[in-house]
């Protein structure tokens, strides 16, 4: 008598700049996938509903001032907090769609000037994502796209930078979509290759740490 165990959930991860449009194509995504029937989640970093995410949240707000080192952190330790509650999940058969992960967490500190190494060492450890679909948009056009909003990091200079750290990130797991294209289209590529990653983890692919 055999224990029949569950094919495990994908991590998936959506990446890009701030206005790259991941909010909307990470809503879709989730709906089309549990149209399917498949068990999915919509997850989000920073998550402002915890004590952490609250002092991200009124640090990005301006309510607060905290030392550069000190809120990168504060974002990473919001994610530490959510780790066993995400292994979790994944072994036991739900795919996370999660709106940014440790890739924000470094390329927006690096772009204020923090080492890049130095950044990415608190990330280690956690979850590696199977799949990170890295919506490509130019700073340019994002900012475009009825402005930015008031929080900080929302300034086309620093986008530019931003966007030159996460593309010191990218790796094997990473998909790069141009943002640019119709929504539809959008659509419709992060569901392909999103379906193709699913197999692959219910197929046995096993869950790895960063940053490997
Ligand atoms: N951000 C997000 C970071 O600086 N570090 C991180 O680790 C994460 C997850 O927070 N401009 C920045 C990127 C965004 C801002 O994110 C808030 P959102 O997705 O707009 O709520
Ligand atoms: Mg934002």
């Amino acid at each position: 008598e055999s224990k029949t165990s569950v094919a495990r959930g994908s991590l998936i991860i959506l990446e890009g700049l701030d206005r790259s449009g991941k909010s909307s194509q990470c809503a879709k995504l989730v709906s089309y996938l549990q149209g399917k029937g498949l068990s999915v989640e919509a997850w989000r970093f920073p998550d402002r509903t915890t004590v952490i995410g609250q002092m991200i949240s009124s640090y990005l707000s301006n309510e607060s001032h905290l030392d550069d080192k000190v809120i990168h952190l504060l974002f990473s330790a919001n994610r530490w907090e959510k780790r066993a509650l995400m292994e979790s999940k994944l072994t036991s058969g739900t795919t996370l769609i999660v709106d940014r992960y440790s890739y924000s967490g470094v390329a927006f500190s690096a772009a204020k000037g923090l080492d890049f190494q130095w950044c990415k060492a608190p990330e280690e450890g956690l979850i590696a994502p199977d799949l990170v679909l890295y919506l490509d948009i130019p700073p340019e056009k994002a900012a475009e796209r009825g402005g930015y909003g008031t929080e900080r990091y929302e300034k086309l200079e620093f986008q530019k930078k931003v966007a030159e750290h996460y593309y010191a990130l990218r790796d094997s797991s990473w998909e790069v979509v141009d943002g640019c294209l119709k929504m539809e289209s959008v659509e419709e590529q992060l569901r392909e290759i999103a379906m193709n990653c699913i197999s692959k983890c219910q197929n046995g692919k096993p869950l790895v740490n960063l940053w490997s």
